[in-house]
């Protein structure tokens, strides 16, 4: 989001534009994530395309996103397509949400089970824990479905709300499945490969008033094009996962036919969600789920105790109710 960093929060955003005037962090572009864990090369093989995880996450490091096309099967795609189609019906609030968009939020309490299953697909676990580390939450899931006419969204990267200066580690990783092939013309997400290692930012930030200016532009209107802009064109079932300081945005859709993608976002195990997961569902609903996906809602710990309820691990009070 237009410096809000925050994907589909952008309603509560009038606090977030104070960050327009970022200076330079001290963190150094030669650093590498820290937290590389232990993976399974074959459990992750037939996503790769072919590529080794190394491979794959060095042009993560290297670009500040990677694709993977197809990798969730056409039964998963068409149960999440009918998991959100009672949804899709509010369009967005603003510009940055898209007044010709519907964004559906909680998604983990619509449909536990078809998203339990996104949120911890193992090779997006493998690069949030990659960056993020063990502890790290999820921060926002939400679906964006474009409807013809959308306008480009306006450049921003996910991590914004963290509000540390650039240059900065990721303290983000946001995935983004196409549910709908990508297109030229449908609105595929672009983004600026290597932005994320930017020193100054070449974008302004999101603005206030024109996030909330009700008036629709043109859709093949842009106004902040850059040379290096690339639409991410996939097959339905690909994947992109993205650093959350890469710059990105929602593309315009110019076609006859709306864009769907659901877009799971971790954060660190120290930052707040922008999503308060915990709050999206009773504690009864959440003891059924699985226990991954619980620990990335927020039942779970950052070490040492950072997320205790009562002095005790949160997990304690689902086995209350289970
Ligand atoms: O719709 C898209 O392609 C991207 C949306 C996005 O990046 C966001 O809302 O944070
Ligand atoms: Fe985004």
């Amino acid at each position: 989001m237009k410096g809000l960093g925050f994907s589909g929060a952008f309603f509560i955003a009038a606090p977030l534009f104070r960050h327009k005037s970022k200076t330079e962090g001290n963190w150094s572009m030669d650093q590498q994530p820290k937290h590389a864990n232990e993976v399974d090369q074959d459990l992750l093989a037939p996503w790769l395309g072919g590529r080794s995880f190394d491979d794959c996450c060095a042009e993560y490091d290297k670009q500040g996103y990677v694709t993977f096309e197809n990798v969730m099967p056409p039964k998963d795609v068409d149960n999440v397509r009918a998991a959100l189609e009672p949804y899709l019906i509010k369009t967005g609030r603003n510009d940055f949400e898209g007044f010709k968009s519907n964004r559906v939020y909680a998604l983990l309490a619509k449909s536990p089970d078809v998203f339990s299953k996104m949120v911890m697909h193992p090779l997006v676990m493998a690069f949030v824990e990659r960056e993020l580390g063990v502890s790290s939450l999820l921060s926002a899931l939400l679906a964006i479905n474009l409807h013809p006419g959308e306008t480009v969204q306006d450049w921003h990267y996910d991590d914004s709300q963290v509000n540390i200066p650039l240059p900065h580690p990721p303290y983000g990783v946001s995935a983004f499945w196409a549910i709908d092939d990508m297109s030229e013309t449908n609105g595929a997400t672009e983004i600026i490969a290597k932005s994320h290692l930017w020193t100054k930012p070449e974008i302004s930030m999101p603005d206030f008033e024109d996030a909330y200016d009700p008036r629709e532009r043109d859709v093949n209107f842009d106004p902040k094009p850059h040379a290096d802009a690339l639409k991410v064109t996939l097959p339905s079932g690909s994947l992109m996962v993205a650093k959350g300081t890469l710059w990105h945005r929602g593309g315009a859709n110019r076609s006859n036919s709306s864009r769907l993608i659901v877009t799971p976002q971790y954060c660190p195990g120290w930052a707040r969600q922008l999503e308060n997961m915990m709050a999206t569902m009773p504690a009864a609903d959440a003891a059924k789920l699985p226990k991954r996906v619980r620990e990335l809602m927020g039942y779970s710990i950052h070490d040492a105790f950072m997320g205790y309820v009562d002095g005790v691990h949160p997990d304690r009070l689902l086995d209350k109710l289970s």
